[in-house]
């Protein structure tokens, strides 16, 4: 017996063209390698897609790769992940499951209190599949306490076990997450196919626990960690022994800037240095710039040219992190919130903070008049409006706000 285990496929994760194609492309390659080594089945345990509901230009190509797969007479076995399941919505899971495209395992149903996953079997090879889904925020967890054990111990045969969560007993120092115990998954089992920690792991213990990691590139992180060396691919699993098959779809550069105590036309200067010597055709650039600048605002920092130099010398994506980098003039603060009003809000008080007024009357109404400044200066342009025309109404209803107007005809 022959198969597959993907996990963390996170199609439709970019929006970048060049790294979408190569996503697809690599989910396409990974599908006929599976038909070259002649698997009997394809497991994927979990976020198979990005979201719930996905791009459906990205669901078209990669049910056309599956179908292809399904057409000669082999099957995709599939566990819900975190990010492509959905409490209250139907997860485009459920219609390719529909569709026939793939088999979803271990739908949960409830005997005398206990959680009894389905159990399928793969008609071409006879292997016994079930599983417990991912879900948000790691709730899978209270699956694992309430599991029928016995019930799937009742079970004989070459036993796969899929599930979408992180493992406690591989947890690095440092590393934060919920995650569940070897010894919270059932007894028994020949290979238990692992999902969701976002790399590879062979855990072969007492039980034979395996996560492939991503098989392109789940989000930043991930990126950051390929273009720093480590592989993304699958497992071919053949008579029970696991067997990476390294996809890595791109080669990478790597880059840190310390900013700390640079000006940002300093900065500027050492970005186009850097850019100008960077070896980075044809690979994925993943830049960090941090820390605070001595003077100038972050926003003087030139990113976009940045952006179009490396572009221009050939790169195929420039993912930029520069959350850590601050300025010691006053930028903006996190406001965390959903209510857009009250984001502005909070942001215009932290900001009114941070200035000294020589108006008297603006230190006590900074957050009112600027927040009816900002309703004016996003009026939108109507319909046959001339540019000009727009600008003169925003300009005049913004010095209205402001109680300017006599101020401006001296
Ligand atoms: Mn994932």
């Amino acid at each position: 017996m022959k198969f597959a285990h993907m996990a963390d496929i996170h199609l439709g994760a970019t929006s970048e063209p060049r790294l979408r194609e190569l996503e697809m492309e690599t989910f396409r390659k990974a599908f006929e390698e599976c038909l070259e080594e002649d698997v009997d089945f394809v497991v994927i345990a979990g976020d198979l897609f990005h979201v719930n509901i996905p791009d459906l230009s990205v669901v078209k190509e990669a049910t056309k790769v599956m179908m292809r797969f399904v057409e000669t007479g082999r099957r995709i076995y599939v566990v819900y992940g975190s990010h492509d399941f959905s409490p209250n919505a139907t997860s485009m899971v459920d219609i390719l499951e529909e569709a026939g495209v793939i088999v979803r395992v271990g739908k949960p149903s409830t005997v005398n209190g206990m959680l009894r996953p389905e159990v399928v079997v793969d008609r071409r090879s006879g292997a016994i599949l079930t599983g417990i889904s991912g879900r948000k925020l790691s709730l899978e967890k209270e699956s694992f306490k309430h599991l029928d054990r016995e019930y799937l111990a009742s079970f004989k045969g070459f036993k796969i076990f899929l599930f979408h969560s992180a493992l406690d007993d591989v947890r690095k120092s440092g590393e934060r997450f919920e995650g569940i115990a070897s010894t919270d998954l059932p007894e028994g089992f020949d290979y238990y196919a692992g999902g969701h920690l976002h790399r590879r792991i062979e855990y072969l213990r007492e039980k034979k626990i395996v996560y492939p990691g991503p098989l392109f590139t789940g989000w930043g992180i991930d990126l950051e960690n390929t273009v720093k060396g480590e592989r993304r691919g699958f497992y071919i699993v053949e008579d029970g022994a696991p067997r990476f098959l390294d996809m890595t779809a791109f080669e990478g550069v790597y880059e840190e800037v310390d900013a700390t105590g640079l000006s940002a036309f300093t900065l500027n200067e050492r970005l186009r240095a850097l850019a100008s010597r960077m070896d980075v055709r044809g690979k994925v650039v993943v830049m960090r710039v941090f820390g605070e600048l001595s003077s100038g605002k972050t926003s003087e920092v030139e990113f976009a040219s940045l952006r179009e130099e490396i572009m221009k010398r050939g790169a195929i994506y420039l993912h930029l992190n520069r959350s850590q980098l601050r300025s010691r003039e006053f930028e903006g603060q996190a406001v965390v919130s959903d209510d857009v009003q009250k984001i502005e809000e909070e942001t215009f008080r932290e900001f009114s903070k941070s200035r000294k007024f020589e108006e008297g009357r603006l230190n006590t109404e900074a957050v009112a008049l600027s927040k009816s400044l900002l309703q004016q200066l996003k009026v939108p342009k109507m319909d046959g409006e001339t540019e000009g025309d727009y600008e003169a109404r925003v300009r005049d209803a913004a010095i209205d706000v402001l109680g300017i107007k006599d101020l401006l005809r001296g």
